[in-house]
């Protein structure tokens, strides 16, 4: 089997081809891409933490936390490092190997990022990988999360640049690739990937992923969301996105970007075992797990842990867990959990 190639020159007429092959095909392709670079029985698990939540003054249209859309969503400020962290904990006891913290802010102020350096600390030392995501950042702060320690910064392209002016006016497209540039010229990984099902053409699906191909390096991991519709927003009432679509989206991702870890991302609550599953085997290889994303909510675990054992699937250990670090997490995660909650099959 030929090792996939890792392209950056990816054409619109390319992707629809990749895209719309027969599903059987694009299934088999992106399978034997998978195998070459992962196990196919491991998922990496994230656990989001909404640190600062709404009011926020951009004007994402999908968003319940943009001050312009009336979602009814209680407002909160920085949480305390303390609360995080007790939050960070729960989430390694049952299993999960990084902490996602996410803030309703255009970007951070200089003000604010003593506090969220001290949160990377803490929980980076807990033994956990660390997330963030906040919105633009400059290229000093970027540097000044990367040094206290933060692994991932996501921030999303979220879809086609052709399609992107419907969905945000606040920001630009070059805004958020800047600050893509900025996170990796500062060491840290790059979490990027965008939302489907937001009224955007095929072709805006494909443009996503071309944009995401061809960044000058593949993002390390590639969210793929579905989009949650919440009441409030513009885009409450848009209409359903056929699920092969997203099926053939997170394919064709694995495809172009064969090292990166493709998250099935938000809307898991709208889709069965069956369409999980089917999302695993196009290439999905990461999930968020607990029962909160941001300000929506996600599968409990409890139904997590039953898929996963269904599907004879294991979580990844996380990168930063020594020997001693990852047994002692098994045995938090078995102690906390009386019978089924528990990822980690003894191996
Ligand atoms: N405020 C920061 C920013 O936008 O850069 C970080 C937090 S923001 C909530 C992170 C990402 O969540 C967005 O880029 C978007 O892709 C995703 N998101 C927000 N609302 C969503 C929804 N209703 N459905 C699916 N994904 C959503
Ligand atoms: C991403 O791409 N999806 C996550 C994470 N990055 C921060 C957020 C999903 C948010 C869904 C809506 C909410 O819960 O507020
Ligand atoms: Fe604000 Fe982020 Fe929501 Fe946009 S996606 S409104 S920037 S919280």
């Amino acid at each position: 089997m030929s090792q996939s190639e890792i392209r950056h020159d990816w054409t619109l007429t390319e992707v629809d081809q990749l895209f719309n092959q027969p599903f059987n095909d694009l299934m088999f392709q992106a399978q034997m891409v998978h195998r070459q670079h992962f196990n196919p029985n491991e998922v990496q698990v994230s656990t989001l933490l909404s640190i600062k939540t709404g009011a926020c003054p951009e004007d994402c249209k999908y968003c319940p936390q943009s001050a312009r859309n009336k979602t009814g969503l209680q407002k909160e400020q920085l949480l305390e490092v303390a609360k995080v962290i007790k939050a960070a904990e729960h989430a390694k006891s049952v299993g999960s190997t990084r902490f996602c913290m996410g803030a309703a802010w255009s970007n951070p102020r200089d003000r604010d990022m003593p506090i969220v350096l001290d949160m990377v600390r803490k929980v980076r030392g807990m033994g956990m990988e660390t997330c963030m995501t906040l919105g633009m950042l400059t290229a000093a702060q970027a540097q000044q999360l990367s040094d206290a320690g933060l692994d991932y910064y996501n921030h999303n392209l979220d879809t086609s640049p052709e399609f992107y002016d419907q969905i945000i006016t606040t920001r630009t497209y070059q805004d958020r690739l800047n600050t893509i540039d900025y996170v990796r010229n500062s060491g840290m990984k790059v979490c990027s990937g965008g939302i489907i099902g937001m009224g955007e053409k095929a072709q805006d699906r494909y443009g996503l992923l071309k944009a995401l191909a061809n960044l000058e390096q593949h993002p390390d991991s590639v969210p793929i969301n579905m989009l949650v519709k919440v009441k409030g927003t513009p885009l409450e009432n848009v209409e359903d996105l056929e699920h092969f679509e997203f099926i053939r989206t997170i394919a064709t991702a694995r495809i172009m970007m064969p090292k990166s870890h493709v998250r099935l991302s938000a809307g898991r609550e709208k889709m069965n075992e069956q369409m999980q599953a089917m999302c695993f085997l196009a290439g999905a290889n990461s999930i968020f797990y607990g029962c909160k994303l941001l300000t929506t909510s996600n599968p409990e675990e409890s139904s997590d842990v039953q898929l996963f054992k269904k599907l004879g699937i294991n979580t990844e250990r996380g990168r930063e867990y020594s020997d001693e670090a990852f047994e002692a997490s098994l045995i938090d995660a078995m102690k906390l959990s009386s019978q089924d909650n528990m990822f980690y099959e003894a191996t």
